[in-house]
């Protein structure tokens, strides 16, 4: 068989039924070799959308997402959503085409050097030498990709390499290695020092919905009476809903919940990786001890020391430290918990227009079902989303903050659908992000599948907007004008509908969900809101 047949045969015996892309001129084999396959190809209409797509949809199913490009410039366009997975601990395989093994040595037609171009930004970056190490690479990259913690295999496919003869190389076997049972030493050294502790604190980091540890986290929560925070990208691992829930952390600022971390005199990271949040925001006088409970030993950070480290399999390390700790009954936080709850609830009914944040984010709640899935695009937008939107699942709302880049929303919503056909997906994103990647309307129209885009509108990039008012008091080019948002959505085909009050919120999100199409909202937002936000916390009593 040719190559390019190998290597599709390879894709399908990791069990990738999906692959996103843009074909080129240098991976014709490949795409043709597609048709004979059991895989479904997403054409996208820009790489950076391909990626993307990989990167949530590997991130929400837990395989690979595959995307391809073709060489040089398809190849480029491909590296931000690659190295958006590869530090949010996404599993992905990106693939590009290349020019012929006789002129890459020289100066030639779009060619670049691909392999070292992906190299920082991916676990595993390889070229395809001959025709016969293709099982072996296409398995090594699934295995790399996946193997905890998991980021980007990119593989490399010369298309004269592509299209030659192979004879007796089938695909090997799919071998993913399971994590260690933590040492008993460990478990016990972090039972006693559990033991010793008044007020333990949890922060849960997206490592536990990696792990399918969530069900045992609230377990070990319940049983020894823990409050537990979790990370933007770790929202859900416990009901927000949940008596021990203290909500998401990750502000740059202090919030009500670094109240919970100054009084606590432990704090349990449990699948905590500090690209998610700087140690340095939640431990800044290290006075509370540590005890980090991951699959990897944790990173060097000098906010960052821990008096124990729980290494291996998280599920087994919970099973093992609860079977042996106590119950903390003083480690009471109501009065906090209600005061975070408060929060939610704050502007539930503002009437207020522009809307404000948190009235926008408690009808976006209302409207949807626990199971239906928000993607969070970058933004002043996500630091809402993260500290207001109450998720009551794990990977409800994904919020890439490992590498945090604008343009994730749309075609992440897009993916979610792929994975989760029977669930709603809204994108929610700021009128930056969302033209960063508006192209993927036409792919979803395309494919027919159902998103509803809901775009916060405040003509600006309002993130940088507000820290710039917060360090210098003026802003320095931020500002732009937008689109008429609604006739852009018609003009793919889609539904656009603009918010003109308050109350027409609520109703035009179920409207637009019901309509079983894309669906753009033009939501004007107020932001006036950040900087009463920062000056609120500026002056935080601790509610404990
Ligand atoms: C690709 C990319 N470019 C730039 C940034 C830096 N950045 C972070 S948030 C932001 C502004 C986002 O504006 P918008 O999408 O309108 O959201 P808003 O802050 O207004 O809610 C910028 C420029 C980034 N994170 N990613
Ligand atoms: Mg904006």
């Amino acid at each position: 068989m040719k190559a390019a047949e190998l290597f599709v045969r390879c894709l399908e015996n990791e069990g990738v039924d999906t692959l996103f892309g843009i074909p080129g001129e240098e991976n014709l084999d490949v795409m043709d070799a597609l048709l004979d396959s059991t895989l479904r190809f997403v054409t996208t209409r820009h790489e950076q959308g391909a990626a993307f797509m990989a990167d949530v949809y590997g991130r929400l199913t837990g395989r690979a997402g595959v995307c391809l490009a073709t060489l040089g410039p398809g190849a480029t366009n491909l590296v931000t959503g690659v190295a958006d997975a590869n530090m949010d601990r996404a599993p992905m395989v990106a693939i590009a085409g290349q020019a012929a093994t006789t002129r890459l040595h020289k100066e030639s037609h779009q060619v670049l050097d691909l392999v070292n171009m992906f190299r920082p930004i991916s676990k595993f970056s390889v070229q395809i030498l001959e025709p016969e190490i293709i099982p072996e690479i296409v398995r090594k990259a699934f295995k790399v990709a996946g193997t905890e913690k998991p980021g980007c295999s990119f593989i490399d496919f010369p298309e004269n390499i592509a299209g030659q003869q192979v004879e007796g190389k089938a695909p090997l076997k799919v071998q993913f290695p399971a994590l260690p049972t933590p040492s008993r030493d460990k478990i016990a050294q972090a039972a006693d020092i559990l033991d010793r502790a008044e007020f333990p604190i949890i922060m849960a980091g997206n490592g536990v919905i990696r792990s399918g540890a969530c069900a045992e986290l609230v377990d070990f929560a319940e049983k020894l009476n823990i409050p537990v925070a979790t990370t933007f990208m770790a929202k859900g691992v416990i009901p927000t809903s949940h008596a021990l829930s203290l909500g998401a952390v990750g502000l740059q600022a202090d919030d009500y919940i670094s109240c919970g971390f100054d009084r606590a005199d432990l704090i349990l990271c449990i699948g905590y990786d500090i690209v998610e949040y700087h140690p340095y925001l939640w431990h800044k006088r290290q006075e509370q001890k540590v005890i980090h409970i991951d699959s990897l030993p944790a990173e060097v950070d000098e906010h960052y020391i821990v008096a124990c480290g729980v290494i291996g399999d998280i599920k087994a390390a919970l099973k093992g430290i609860v079977a042996e700790s106590r119950y903390h009954a003083k480690n009471v936080v109501t009065g906090l918990r209600q005061t975070i709850v408060q929060e939610f609830q704050a502007q539930a009914n503002a009437p207020d227009f522009p809307l404000k944040p948190q009235r926008i984010i408690w009808d976006l709640r209302q409207a949807l079902a626990p199971e239906d899935i928000v993607v969070c695009d970058v933004g002043a937008h996500k630091m809402w989303m993260a500290r207001l939107f109450q998720a009551e699942r794990p990977n409800t709302c994904i919020i890439s903050n490992g590498f945090a880049a604008m343009g994730i929303a749309v075609p992440g919503a897009v993916a979610a659908r792929l994975a989760y056909p029977d669930r709603h997906a809204v994108a929610v994103t700021g009128d930056a992000g969302f033209l960063m990647n508006a192209q993927e309307i036409e792919t979803a129209m395309r494919l027919r599948l159902p998103v509803v885009i809901l775009v916060w509108n405040d003509g600006s990039y309002g993130l940088i907007k507000w820290k710039q008012m917060n360090q210098f008091g003026r802003e320095s080019h931020v500002d732009f004008g937008n689109p008429d948002f609604v006739k852009y959505a018609e003009s793919f085909g889609a539904k656009g509908y603009r918010v003109t009050t308050a109350d027409e919120l609520l109703p035009t999100l179920k409207r637009a969900l019901d309509d079983d199409t894309v669906v753009v909202i033009d939501c004007p937002v107020d932001y006036q809101e950040n900087l009463r936000l920062t000056e609120k916390l500026g002056e935080l009593v601790c509610p404990i």
